[in-house]
């Protein structure tokens, strides 16, 4: 917790509306999400001292009610996994989506704000990785959460993010911001356009696999950065994988290519010098095999084939998303300056660029982790 953050004493009847027991006595600012508001709640109640207020950005999610009902689909199903089958011996945890007064998973304020409460799960977050075990953790994590999430048809959950992490649809995107784009052409601006435009043609690469039915859709977390896993500060252990917003039908491609992209950057997303950017590989494989552990047989061999452009892939990804945004003049990443986008998509391609001239290398890994 961070005791520099204020009390937003404003919040308080917005946290009430959540709190069927027990008095609010703290409300604050937490983690470091970039499009939701989320804020740490504090209650005199000894059963639920803490939970997770959050405001959905509607600019993102536009049906923020079919947003809940994956998160209480996917979360439901796997409590109901776990208690018939455990969670490999080990604290694993979920989070639970908190009932209004009403009975209701949200509530909309008077100015439209779409609110919902979660519990909130003892662990830690971190944005970077610290070591190889961290490394492996953050796999098993999201291993755990595809393998719980296996047997549960892709169709019974909502595509509450169209597009989303289809690069095709993101090219698209950049083509119709960049005439517009009316700012200084900086020699970082221009190395993200050469950037770009030297590898719009292979973007296609996991939607030309689907298309072809090599890969097929399952149920996806949609953001397992390293920071959404939480840590039990005394094992070391990941005890659960949080951030359920974006679950919902895609390929697994995406969550492997961006737990590595996340976690196999030893300088973290919001690196100062993107020149010193590089892609871990000895995290990399760590990471592979805690994955494996955790997921069990569910990669196909296609699947293997697939996953060294998955790395590649989503890294320049969020790279082209952060651009295109900057171009745009930030619309969707929240921003604390108007180059910080810029600045993010640097790292993204240097990350992508460090992953290419090591092609050889991961794919050596993968291999040898199959
Ligand atoms: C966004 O808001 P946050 O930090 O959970 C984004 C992810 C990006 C991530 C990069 C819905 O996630 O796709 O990978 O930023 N979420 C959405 O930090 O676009
Ligand atoms: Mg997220």
């Amino acid at each position: 917790m961070d005791p520099k953050k204020e009390v937003l004493y404003n919040l308080f009847p917005v946290a009430e509306q959540f709190s069927t027991q027990g008095r609010i006595i703290d409300v604050r600012e937490f983690g470091n999400g970039n499009i939701n508001n989320t804020f740490l709640v504090t209650s005199d109640y000894e059963r639920r001292k803490y939970f997770i207020l959050q405001r959905i950005n509607r600019q993102v999610f536009h049906e923020p009610e079919l947003v809940m009902l994956n998160m209480r689909i996917a979360s439901e199903h796997i409590r109901r996994r776990i208690s018939q089958y455990g969670a490999g011996g080990r604290r694993w945890e979920v989070p639970e989506v908190l009932w209004t007064r009403h009975g209701a998973d949200h509530w909309t304020d008077y100015d439209g704000s779409f609110w919902r409460a979660i519990s909130f799960i003892e662990g830690r977050s971190f944005d970077i990785i610290t070591d190889i075990h961290h490394a492996a953790e953050v796999g098993y994590a999201l291993g755990m959460f595809h393998h719980l999430l296996s047997n549960l048809s892709p169709d019974s959950l909502a595509d509450t993010l169209k597009g989303f992490h289809i690069t095709p649809i993101y090219l698209l995107r950049y083509k119709a911001v960049l005439p517009k784009y009316k700012g200084e052409k900086s020699a970082e601006v221009n190395y993200c356009l050469r950037f770009v435009e030297n590898r719009k043609d292979w973007a296609h690469v996991l939607e030309n696999a689907r298309a072809e039915g090599r890969l097929r859709p399952r149920p996806i977390h949609g953001d397992p950065k390293v920071n959404n896993i939480l840590m039990d500060t005394v094992t070391k252990n990941a005890v659960g994988i949080v951030d359920l917003d974006t679950v919902k039908p895609g390929l697994v491609h995406y969550d492997i290519g961006d737990c590595l992209r996340s976690g196999c950057n030893p300088s973290g997303e919001e690196a100062e010098d993107w020149e010193k950017v590089h892609f871990d590989t000895d995290l990399c494989r760590s990471m592979l095999q805690g994955y494996l552990t955790a997921s069990g047989e569910s990669l196909t061999k296609e699947d293997f084939s697939y996953i060294y452009d998955a790395i590649r892939l989503i890294s320049f990804e969020l790279g082209l998303r952060f651009f295109t945004d900057y171009l745009e003049g930030n619309v969707y990443f929240k921003v604390r300056r108007p180059e910080h986008n810029l600045a993010r998509a640097l790292v993204q391609f240097r990350l992508t660029a460090s992953i290419e001239s090591q092609e050889e290398a991961i794919l050596k890994i993968i291999h040898e982790a199959a």
